[in-house]
This record gives structure tokens, C-alpha cells and sequence, in this order.
């Protein structure tokens, strides 16, 4: 059992070691994007101008909904027990802030994700 604890403690470590530089030149980085009533979390995301990303859309609660002519996001509805997943690949920078594209209730107005587009 401590051998066991031990090498997967070793493993770890090495794939820690490992991922870094992977994670450097990541070609196309996945954001996971959860909504719920009445929130996205995170709240905010980082993309970057001409690197596609790939968002994966869950809801833990509710029924809502994201779109943004600017980014190129088609309207998608994000309901539990379903994953959706969306290319972007942001053409200029700036602070993009998107409201939830589906009327879900009492919080709905002020549902939004933050996509800060940098260089
Ligand atoms: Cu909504």
C-alpha cells in the first residue's frame, strides 16, 4: 500500500514536471464553463487573438444560454446533463462581456461571462 501511495505520489510528480511544457505550446486550450442560477463560472475567461479555444458548456442548474456576434459564438442553449462544446477563435481584443442568451428566472439580467481577449 505505501509503495503504491508512493509511486503514484512519483508519478504525479513527473507528469507535473512533464505537463509544463506541453502546456506551453498547447495549441487549442479547453476552458470548462459552468452556469448555474444565474451565474457562469468562472466568471471571467482569458482567450487569446487568433488561438482557437475550445469551450465546454455544462449547466449544474437551469436552463440558459450563450451567443456573441463578436466572438463568433452561435447561440447555444447549455442545459444540464448535456455537454456543449463551441470553437471560438477570437479575431480582436477587448473585454467582451456576454449576457446569458435564455430568459432563466429572477437573476437572469445580470448573468454574465467575461471573455477578456488579449494578445
Ligand atoms: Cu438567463
Amino acid at each position: 500500500m505505501m509503495n503504491t501511495l508512493r509511486n503514484l505520489a512519483l508519478f504525479a510528480a513527473f507528469a507535473g514536471l512533464t505537463a509544463v511544457p506541453n502546456a506551453a505550446v498547447a495549441a487549442n486550450p479547453t476552458i470548462n464553463v459552468v452556469a448555474s442560477n444565474f451565474k457562469f463560472t468562472p466568471g471571467t475567461i482569458t482567450l487569446h487573438v487568433g488561438q482557437t479555444t475550445t469551450l465546454r458548456l455544462t449547466s449544474s442548474e437551469g436552463v440558459h444560454g450563450l451567443q456573441s456576434d463578436d466572438l463568433g459564438i452561435p447561440m447555444t442553449a447549455i442545459q444540464p446533463g448535456s455537454v456543449k462544446t463551441i470553437q471560438v477563435t477570437a479575431k480582436k481584443a477587448g473585454k467582451y462581456v456576454l449576457h446569458c442568451a435564455i430568459m432563466c428566472g429572477a437573476g437572469h439580467a445580470n448573468m454574465t461571462l467575461t471573455v477578456n481577449v488579449v494578445p
